[in-house]
């Protein structure tokens, strides 16, 4: 089977580069400005249909900017098992997205196909499944991206319409495995992995006690409207959901996990006497990431603060949890001592957090370069594995044989009652998690039903281990391309001399750490610093800042 050319040409001259610009691969997929985007969306669309010939499967494609504000939007593509597409073909998807003449789509298009054999061991047909966020930009670029699948013959589009970004790569997932895949059997599976969990609570007490209550922030994204999906079937969780979107806030503004976590803010809407001690949660904009907080008074006595659980918190959380679990099947089935257990981070991770794991928990702690598409396939390489970033994005990850292993087992083949229930509880906890990739739904009742389980509130959790000071901040530069990192990303190795002045500023702090890198979703350099008090790591984090400024041509003033 061959390319049908004019076919894809006529179909991709209604969807012209925009001239001047040049579109970048980044972290999780294409972002830009909402209204040059059709072109490349269109032409993610070829790269999605060409992906599901390819593998012979079912493809995902989002149109989301995630955190971004609201004019920006983006593409991300799922791969068949719900993962981020495989980064062997970025270099083809930023090519084809940044060719200007039409004649060359083809050839660019050809030339990948050959030499990737994508005809070969493809099926002859291919599907990709759809969905947006609520951006204003969403409708007209999702259907740029289903005219991109059908510019390639035998690909169909499913369009399924506004999804938060892991429900899409859930059903992505769930539908190669040939298992039910609509957003219904995604709630459920949800919602019955939580009440297995909770109905296996050890001596609970408050059987008749009015349930939890998480007040959420929902972004004024798509997280908000649809957890309704969840909260009318999830028993023992009252949820109070504001920033829904509906009364005129918007998307990601002073809003969303982005916010709180680089900001240490409030979202609008919190921060209120009467939330004093509450768990909070805040989605970002399409709800692939959620932090957690509560406010608590002062030391002043005057005012309100916020407490900060993270992306690190949460994967320190879910390791005592599946950890405790697990010792109890490894020392009663011998056959089951061998499971390996990791967790992996990024260099955002707090000190604290990595020191805590590896010195407390005695978990092998791995690190990656930003980007779940990076953590994930790390993760994935352990019997259970958690990845979480400091931003929220993570999740937890069952190998398929283990999994097998516990399923197939039969009650009589438990030692005890105690393995028995711990095989049943990580089974429960693998229903509640997104294996296809990290979910706010999902992390907020994996989190709730483990802090139920052991009893604990968001202070006892909270008091785990205690944060480093840390900062982070953003340089305008002329072109981030010129920051290159290695060591996943905690060394800088150009523009010259960066590094250094960097380790300059860090011997002149206690406890000092800082590294920079080019963010891939943003025309920003991030910076991030820890010390042994705040104000340490706010000079450190501005010192940087300003070196980034000064050798990487900043734009504007130093922040
Ligand atoms: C995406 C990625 C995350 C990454 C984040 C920020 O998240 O999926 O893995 O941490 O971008 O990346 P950067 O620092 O390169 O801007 P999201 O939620 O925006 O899709």
């Amino acid at each position: 089977m061959g390319l049908d050319a004019s076919r894809l040409i006529k179909a991709a001259s209604g969807f012209p580069l925009p001239p001047g610009i040049h579109f970048s691969y980044g972290t999780a997929g294409f972002r830009a400005d909402g209204s040059i985007l059709d072109c490349v969306v269109f032409r993610a669309g070829i790269v999605a249909a060409l992906r599901s010939l390819n593998t012979g499967s079912t493809i995902g494609l989002m149109i989301t900017a995630s955190h971004n504000p609201i004019q920006d939007n983006g593409v991300k593509i799922a791969d068949p098992n719900g993962d981020m597409l495989s980064q062997e073909w970025e270099p083809f998807a930023e090519s084809l997205a940044n060719e200007s003449n039409l004649e060359n789509v083809v050839q660019v298009v050809e030339d990948f196909m050959q030499k990737n054999g994508v005809f070969k061991v493809s099926a002859s047909s291919g599907k990709v499944l759809l969905a947006r966020d609520t951006r204003p930009s969403g409708g007209r670029l999702l259907d740029a991206a289903k005219q991109g699948v059908e510019a390639i013959a035998g690909v169909s589009a499913e369009v399924i319409g506004v999804l938060t970004t892991p429900q899409l790569h859930w059903m992505v997932r769930a539908t190669n495995r040939g298992v039910g895949a609509s957003e219904h059997d995604y709630y459920s599976q949800i919602s019955s992995g939580f009440k297995c969990i909770v109905d296996m609570i050890p001596m609970r007490k408050n059987l008749a006690s009015p349930s939890e209550l998480v007040i959420v922030d929902g972004a004024n994204g798509v997280g908000a409207m649809k957890l309704s999906g969840l909260q009318a079937i999830i028993p023992n969780v009252q949820l109070n959901v504001r920033n829904c979107g509906s009364e005129g806030g918007i998307l990601n503004e002073l809003v969303g996990a982005d916010y709180v976590q680089k900001e240490r803010k409030f979202p609008q809407n919190f921060g209120h006497a009467s939330d004093l001690t509450k768990m909070c949660a805040s989605f970002d904009g399409d709800a692939d990431r959620i932090v957690f907080f509560y406010s608590q008074k002062s030391e002043d006595a005057e005012g309100i603060t916020l407490r900060l659980l993270d992306g690190d918190k949460i994967l320190t959380l879910l390791a005592i949890f599946i950890q405790k679990h697990l010792q109890e099947l490894r020392s009663e089935v011998h056959w089951l001592s061998s499971v390996n257990f990791g967790v992996v981070q990024t260099a955002y991770a707090n000190g604290a957090s990595t020191k805590f794991l590896k010195e407390n928990l005695g978990v092998e702690v791995v690190l990656t370069p930003t980007g779940v598409k990076h953590l994930h396939h790390k993760a994935a390489q352990y019997d259970i594995g958690i990845y979480f970033e400091a931003n929220g994005h993570g999740t937890v990850l069952f190998k398929e044989e283990f999994f097998a292993v516990l399923t197939k087992t039969a009650p009589s083949e438990f030692r005890t009652e105690a393995a028995y229930k711990a095989a049943r509880l990580l089974l429960a906890i693998s229903d509640v998690v997104n294996q296809a990739i990290g979910d706010a739904f999902s992390v907020l009742f994996l989190v709730e039903s483990a802090l139920q389980y052991m009893n604990w509130t968001i202070q006892d959790w909270d008091a785990i281990y205690k944060d480093l000071p840390s900062r982070q901040l953003k340089v305008k530069v002329q072109d981030r391309a010129v920051l290159r990192t290695t060591n996943s990303e905690t060394k800088v190795t150009h523009p010259q001399g960066l590094q250094s002045a960097i380790d300059m500023e860090v011997a002149k702090v206690t406890c000092g750490r800082a590294f920079v890198r080019p963010s891939g979703t943003e025309d920003v350099v991030r910076v991030y610093a820890e010390a042994a008090t705040q104000d340490e790591a706010d000079c450190l984090a501005r010192g940087v800042a300003i070196h980034v400024h000064n050798l990487a041509q900043g734009v504007g003033l130093p922040p």
